[in-house]
């Protein structure tokens, strides 16, 4: 890789998922600071926007220190560097060791990605096929799983919102302002604010940034959004709100749902979620007036109580009122990569349930809350073994304690990781990998709509000697295991030096012919196709495969695109322009006419009545499941998105300009009534956990609810003493508890965790 000093490069922010495209220029005394971000202009989705958070990159890229040499724990629990052929040679015989003695399904994967680097997991899947392991977990079993089952249930498909071109648009628990999740959220968050003929709706119990600008701010109380979704919908029945003629030709159950929801009180539903009825009949007849409106929900009833639930009432609105599939309103967007599949209800041959809590499996991921109760037990299927690929466990998940002792239960732990993680250091093995910024990356969150966009990063620093791409990881692991045999190879590495033509033609033909081929073809295509890329770009050779799959599958779309081609001149297409287009390359183009074919069932139907979610319903006024009492009796937000925090991407504290301890929110009311100070110290107590926190009195709060920042608590190198570790602000799974949980997709319930605070003067 050559980089002309000086010269901006083009790649992206990994900050959230919206990976806006940025420009790095380096320089500084080594010429590998990122002295200069700005973004990027010729990024098609983002098209230079960023937030303040893009800028802080550099203590990302140079602000901690990196894993140089891949590690191996000793007895006592320190590490010693070992070199790559030893390191995969016995992690190797180690996981194959597990496999031998318990079986494939005893190795379980956590991670694969965080917000911006999904290129390198996607090859772990050979790796696990090689070794037999069927289990899976991501963060996304902690959040997103409960709305992916209702989508699969509902609609067939994952959907987003068109905010930029909606009237009405609505936030369940989500903050945008500062979590983003949506295409330049600020610019599009005040146009709608500035818009007399547009609305704005949000749910929180928090006055936010978001709410701030809000019409319509339904502020619950924790917790309650069930009681509040439901008089909506209730409200959209009985006062006659529903779009029938929509309804008719597109849904079926609408009888079913007028009985749930004909008889339902609205009045004492609302004073249940603490909210005005007249306000929530104001916004609901809103909503149903609006030519189009669009919804987003996310970690503030996703991590909290009836969270499936919560999905599936938040959807009826915007079903029930016709917004499915018209400029404005909900679609179903294209993707390269598919990150989580619809389930509908699949038969077939991967397993359905954990194998000791008998969890129920969404989008192929076990919940991250029943990990470790699948490992503490003596149950003969419990995991044995784990890898874990960019993704931090022991921090991110609940109940660190329990974590901790899951880990330390198993007979081996492998981490890939760039940094000594909190997870890394309870490792048996730890392979290092090199940054984003040294290696061609990629996000697999695109989502943009009608135009949707992919976009391959190449390497903007050389990487340090050391650390290897995951990719080249995964294939070694695989060869070690002797799962390919490289004569097998041979053929299809000669075809690719002939050109793609003929490698497409060999690699159809030699996967037909031998499955294991199939199974392992992400490795086969990194190391055939992979070294034939310009630039030594041999980790995009996946993408390949997904590029044909994509022409298949959305073969209109990618034509509009401006893509031409017969067969599989049309993927060839794709996969160029994604290989020449350092910014990001549009590479379908969709018409709202096409949401209708990727949304609904076979029957060509929305099903209206989530079956699993009947009872959760019916006994919501009946059931307390909240945990409160004289104990404890707060509720927690444990992990809130504010302007300086990114999960634990960045481990370097002093990146954050404001908010740099992390402190605890509490209402002025509640504050004084516990005995604090601002910016004083309190201890804040949990059933799991009591830690000394730093106090910020917010009236934002509602008096009851208190809130603690994520990503915070990471335990760093000290800089006068490298054997010391330094902890700045409080790890939020410190305080929480695994088995609160969605009984059904098992997410846990972050958002309510009952607590206490005490105050540290003398009394
Ligand atoms: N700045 C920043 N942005 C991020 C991230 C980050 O770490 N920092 N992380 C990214 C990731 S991984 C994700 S998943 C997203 C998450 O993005 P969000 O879900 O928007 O983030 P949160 O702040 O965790 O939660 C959203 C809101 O839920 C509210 N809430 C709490 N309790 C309740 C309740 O009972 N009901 C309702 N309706 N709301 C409630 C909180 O007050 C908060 O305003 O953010 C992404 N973007
Ligand atoms: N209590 C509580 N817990 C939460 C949340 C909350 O709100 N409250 N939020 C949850 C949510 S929504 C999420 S998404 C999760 C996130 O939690 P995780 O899924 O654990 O992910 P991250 O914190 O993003 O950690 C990413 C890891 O990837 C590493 N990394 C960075 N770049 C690379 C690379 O190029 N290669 C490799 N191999 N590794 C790399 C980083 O060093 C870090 O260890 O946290 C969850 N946990
Ligand atoms: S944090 Fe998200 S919104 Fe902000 S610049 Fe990065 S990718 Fe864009
Ligand atoms: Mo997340």
């Amino acid at each position: 890789m050559t980089v002309e000093p000086g010269s901006w490069q083009q790649t992206a922010c990994i900050l959230c998922e919206c990976n806006c495209g940025i420009e790095v220029r380096l320089g500084g005394d080594t010429g590998r600071r990122f002295e200069r971000i700005r973004g990027d202009k010729a990024h098609p989705a983002s098209r230079g926007y960023t937030c303040e958070k893009a800028l802080r990159l550099d203590h990302y890229q140079n602000g901690s220190p990196r894993l140089t040499s891949p590690l191996r724990r000793r007895p006592d629990g320190t590490f010693e560097e070992i070199d790559w052929d030893t390191a995969i040679r016995e992690v190797a015989q180690r996981f194959a060791a597990v496999r031998n003695a318990y079986g494939g399904p005893s190795i379980v994967y956590y991670g694969g990605g965080g917000q911006g680097n999904h290129l390198g997991g996607s090859y772990s899947g050979a790796t696990l096929r090689a070794l037999g392991a069927v289990y899976k977990s991501s963060a996304l079993a902690q959040e997103k799983t409960g709305e992916f089952f209702v989508n699969g249930r509902m609609l067939g498909a994952m959907v987003r919102g068109d905010f930029e071109h909606t009237e009405v648009a609505v936030f369940v628990g989500k903050n945008p302002w500062q979590s983003h999740g949506l295409p330049h959220a600020r610019t599009v968050l005040k146009e709608i604010a500035n818009d007399p003929a547009r609305s704005m709706v949000v749910l929180d119990p928090r006055r936010t940034e978001t709410a701030e600008l809000a019409d319509y701010h339904l502020q619950v109380r924790p917790g309650t959004d069930a009681f509040c979704l439901a008089a909506m919908v209730a409200v959209l029945i009985q006062e006659e709100l529903i779009d029938r003629t929509w309804l008719d030709a597109n849904a079926d159950g609408v009888d079913r749902i007028e009985a749930m929801f004909g008889g339902l009180d609205v009045a004492d539903h609302a004073r249940r979620c603490g909210v005005e009825e007249d306000l929530i009949r104001a916004a609901t007849r809103r909503i149903a007036e609006a030519s189009s409106v669009a919804f987003a929900e996310d970690l503030g009833v996703q991590m909290n109580v009836h969270s499936t639930l919560n999905s599936w009432l938040e959807k009826l609105v915007w079903v029930l009122t016709g917004n499915l599939g018209v400029e404005g309103g909900m679609y179903a967007p294209t993707n390269l990569v598919a990150i989580a599949r619809p389930d509908r209800q699949v038969p077939g041959p991967s397993p359905r349930v954990s194998p000791v809590v008998g969890a129920r499996i969404i989008s192929g991921l076990i919940p991250c809350n029943v990990l470790a109760d699948e490992i503490l037990t003596d149950h003969p299927a419990r995991y044995r073994a784990l890898l874990v690929e960019s993704g931090n466990p022991m921090h991110s998940l609940a109940d660190t304690h329990r974590m901790r002792e899951a880990l330390e239960a198993l007979e081996l732990v492998v981490v890939i990781d760039v940094a000594m993680t909190e997870t890394a250091r309870l490792a048996d093995y730890v392979l290092p990998a090199p940054s984003q910024y040294e290696k061609w990356e990629a996000t697999f969150f695109n989502f943009e709509f009608p135009a949707n966009v992919f976009h391959l990063r190449r390497p903007v620093v050389e990487a340090p000697e050391g650390p290897l791409p995951e990719p080249e990881i995964h294939a070694r692991l695989v060869e070690a295991l002797g799962a390919i045999d490289p004569a097998d190879l041979a053929p299809l590495r000669a075809a690719a030096e002939q050109g793609r033509a003929q490698f497409a033609e060999a690699f159809f033909a030699a996967t037909a012919a031998n499955p294991v081929l199939g199974a392992l073809a992400p490795i086969v295509l990194y190391r055939t196709l992979g070294p034939t890329l310009p630039d030594g770009a041999a980790a995009a050779a996946i993408l390949w495969g997904a590029a044909h799959r994509c022409a298949l599958g959305f073969e209109s779309s990618v034509r509009r695109a401006g893509f031409t081609g017969e067969g599989l001149e049309l993927g060839e297409a794709v996969f160029d322009a994604i290989l020449a287009s350092p910014s990001g390359v549009t590479f379908a183009l969709d018409e709202w006419a096409d949401v209708a074919r990727r949304t609904g069932h076979d029957d060509g139907l929305v099903h209206l009545v989530v079956e699993e979610l009947v009872e959760e319903l019916a006994s919501l006024a009946h059931v307390d499941p909240t945990g409160l009492s004289d104990e404890f009796p707060l509720v927690l937000s444990a992990g809130e998105r504010r302007a300086f925090t990114a999960n634990t991407i960045i481990r370097d504290s002093t990146w954050r300009k404001r908010d740099g301890g992390g402190a605890l929110r509490v209402h002025p009311v509640d504050a004084v009534r516990c005995g604090l100070t601002d910016g004083g110290l309190a201890r804040l107590v949990t059933s799991r956990h009591a830690a000394v926190v730093t106090v910020e009195f917010s009236d934002v709060m509602q008096s009851g609810h208190i809130s603690l920042p994520n990503g915070m608590g990471l335990d760093v190198p000290s800089a006068e003493d490298e054997s010391r570790l330094v902890r700045v602000g409080a790890a939020p799974n410190e305080f929480t508890d695994n088995t609160r949980r969605d009984p059904l997709a098992g997410t846990p319930w972050h958002k309510f965790v009952p607590a206490r605070i005490e105050s540290l003067d003398p009394v």
